[in-house]
């Protein structure tokens, strides 16, 4: 009898959570659509929001952010988390797209890559990042290979917002984990870079197609010393982990990493600099403390008109957990000698001025 009644007093309370939970992810999700609505109402409604608040995305769970600036438009390409789980593990079967042009008003392009369209993949969908060449778009993307193991994928397209064609083969398959966490840039010379890697940092210099590399250079290792990437608990001992972001902002290179701390096993986000592209890096410092994470983190920075933004990633929508994570941003500003201070997570990011439509 006892026993029932406690039961029923479980039931009763787990009941009210759910449903508890349950609200908040649909109010989430309404004012999601009435911001939508808002949109499609036209220029006085839009005018009026000057305020989006974190997640950026709160109609279903997306991850690894990469943003994207082209013309007057901020690209911002996601993961996404399925709400069903397999195995108890991260379960990502596509890559998602939003933009925007004023960091308030948000257009949702759905789902604009998926692991469907490539034939030699069967899981996780992870952490990508696109760019723009010769008026082509190329979306680098870390993929399981159906034969084993993780290498690097290319959906390339005619549009920013895709649909993005694989090339039907992986580009970067060395066979082992560092095949994941693409991030490319284009220099000033013309020569493009795509780092990446888990636990260690590599790259390779990519021709001009962007869809094949220098072989005869081959996969480089960066060396991962405690002076490039500080004492940590990851593999190398330092504490450079995954989710490398490389770009360059006044002639120095930055390289912004999810990185694990001494002693910790959840992810800050941390970055290096470098007076060239290839290295040698030079620990900057913490860019965001790990308070309120959900294991992972991920950074993807842009310059926004006139505006400096960081994209990371959270568990803050309801339901959020490690498998299940929200995308945020914050904006910043650079010190005058190029360094970052720690930058807080937040609520949101304010309308950039003039740029409603
Ligand atoms: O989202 C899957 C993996 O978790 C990404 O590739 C990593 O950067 C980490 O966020």
């Amino acid at each position: 009898m006892k026993r029932n009644f406690l039961l029923l007093r479980f039931m009763i309370i787990f009941s009210t959570l759910m449903l508890f939970m349950q609200t908040g992810f649909a109010q989430q999700k309404n004012a999601q659509s009435k911001s939508t609505q808002q949109n499609k109402a036209g220029k006085t409604n839009m005018e009026e929001k000057t305020f989006h608040t974190n997640p950026i995305i709160k109609n279903i769970y997306t991850a690894d952010p990469a943003p994207m600036v082209y013309g007057d438009t901020l690209y911002l390409y996601t993961t996404h988390d399925e709400d069903q789980l397999i195995n108890n593990f991260y379960t990502m079967k596509d890559w998602r797209c939003f933009s925007t042009k004023d960091m308030v008003n948000w257009t949702d392009h759905g789902k604009i890559f998926s692991l469907d369209d490539i034939s030699w993949a069967d899981d996780r969908a992870w952490a990508p990042q696109a760019i723009e060449r010769n008026g082509k778009f190329y979306l680098y993307c870390p993929v399981h290979k159906k034969n084993g193991g993780m290498a690097i994928a290319v959906g390339v397209s005619d549009n920013p917002a895709g649909p993005f064609k694989d090339l039907g083969y992986p580009l970067v398959n060395e066979g082992d984990w560092n095949d994941i966490d693409p991030t490319v840039y284009i220099d000033d010379d013309g020569q493009a870079y795509l780092y990446f890697g888990n636990p260690e940092l590599r790259y390779v210099l990519l021709n001009e197609d962007m869809i094949s590399y220098n072989k005869k250079v081959g996969v480089v290792k960066i060396p991962m010393t405690v002076e490039s990437f500080a004492k940590g608990s990851h593999d190398t001992g330092t504490s450079y982990g995954e989710g490398p972001w490389f770009y360059k902002r006044n002639g120095l290179y930055y390289m912004v990493y999810a990185a694990f701390a001494e002693g910790k096993n959840i992810e800050h986000l941390a970055y290096s600099t470098s007076k060239s592209p290839t290295g040698p890096w030079v620990y900057g410092g913490v860019l965001m403390i790990d308070k309120d994470g959900v294991f992972t983190n991920h950074p993807g920075i842009a310059d926004f008109k006139g505006h400096s933004y960081l994209f990371y990633h959270t568990g803050q929508l309801p339901g959020g957990s490690l498998f299940h994570r929200s995308v945020c941003v914050a904006e910043f500003k650079y010190n005058d000698d190029g360094s970052i201070n720690t930058i807080e997570k937040c609520d949101g990011v304010n309308a950039i001025p003039g740029t409603a439509k």
